[in-house]
């Protein structure tokens, strides 16, 4: 399946959600005036695009129909995607620095997929012919080692724990870079647990991850990415602005695009937060996920 197919079957909810409202409002006279345009202001707010990047598009087609006459749905529908990749900005894709070692720190809420994202990552790399392994730094859930460990099985990366019974994520890191170093790998995938942005304990001890980080694998590239869940809606915009205000954060991973209808919540990301989206997951198994690509995830929004 090439990308944007993978796109268009991930985001089909979303799809289906927006257009057959959009065919809704279109069905009169094809042509849009000014409450037509409230209306599809409407339906994307409903599919999660945010208030303030669903008033910037309705913005953009009203200036395009100012300046070109046309307000057919064709025309309004083409600039609305315009719009949408606009705002989403360019492709960035997260690549491995040849010749060092690379550490890629996952992190994000509970639930939202960071662990699977680590696998699903861990594969991809390898495939690419990458030694990878795995770091299982969530040591706060007694079922987190297991389930990296279960990934590590299936894509055949090492994994390295130290148990959940009172371990410190920090040392599991440690063990991981000398392993990283020893087994001469290209990448180091760190799974963290569940944390609010707020929970003083928990952002410290992300804090130490990074300074053990920084001190034991200096020539590294150590890169952070938010796994944000896009089934929760404007809470996943929430988040991505909090921890940008309490962390360095480098990338976000936007998960779930396959759940919900609420695929728009990339679009929300985008305009409210200045951090790239690099990959997008489009479903529960190891193949299903991609990089981000605005221009296919904006057609397989809308059409
Ligand atoms: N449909 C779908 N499900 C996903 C995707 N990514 C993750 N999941 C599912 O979401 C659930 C939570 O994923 P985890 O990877 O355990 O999330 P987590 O962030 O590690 O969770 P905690 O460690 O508890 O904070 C699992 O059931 C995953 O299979 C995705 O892209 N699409
Ligand atoms: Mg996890």
């Amino acid at each position: 399946m090439g990308l944007l197919d993978k796109f268009k079957s991930g985001l089909d909810k979303t799809r289906k959600f927006f257009s057959s409202a959009f065919t809704q409002i279109a069905a009169g006279t094809g042509h849009f005036d000014e409450d037509m345009l409230d209306e599809l202001e409407e339906i994307l707010i409903c599919a999660d695009c945010g208030i303030p990047a669903s008033g910037k598009i309705i913005g953009d087609v009203k200036d395009k129909i100012k300046k070109t006459g046309d307000d057919s749905s064709e025309a309004v529908l083409s600039t609305v995607k315009d719009s949408i990749v606009d705002i989403l900005g360019p492709k960035t894709e997260y690549r491995l620095q040849e010749g060092k070692l690379n550490i890629l720190i996952m992190i994000g809420v509970n639930g939202t997929g960071k662990t699977t994202t680590c696998g699903k990552l861990a594969l991809r790399f390898k495939n690419e012919g990458k030694k990878v392994i795995l770091a299982a730094a969530d040591t706060f859930r007694a079922a987190a080692v297991e389930q990296l460990k279960a990934w590590g099985e299936k894509t055949d990366t090492t994994v390295i724990s130290q148990g959940t019974d009172g371990a410190d994520p920090a040392a599991v890191v440690f063990d991981a870079i000398n392993a990283a170093n020893a087994r001469n790998a290209d990448l180091l995938i760190v799974d963290t647990a569940g944390r609010l942005h707020n929970k003083k304990n928990l952002m410290d001890e992300l804090a130490k991850i990074r300074r053990i980080i920084d001190r034991t694998a200096p020539d590294a590239d150590v890169k952070s990415m938010l796994i944000i869940d896009s089934t929760t809606g404007q809470n996943a915009v929430i988040q991505t602005e909090s921890f940008s205000e309490v962390m360095d954060l480098d990338y976000v991973g936007i998960t779930k695009l396959d759940g919900s209808a609420k695929g728009g919540v990339a679009v929300a990301v985008a305009y409210a937060s200045d951090k790239p989206i690099v990959l997008a997951g489009l479903g529960e198994s190891a193949e299903d996920l991609v990089d981000f690509d605005p221009e296919y995830f904006a057609e397989s929004l809308i059409r």
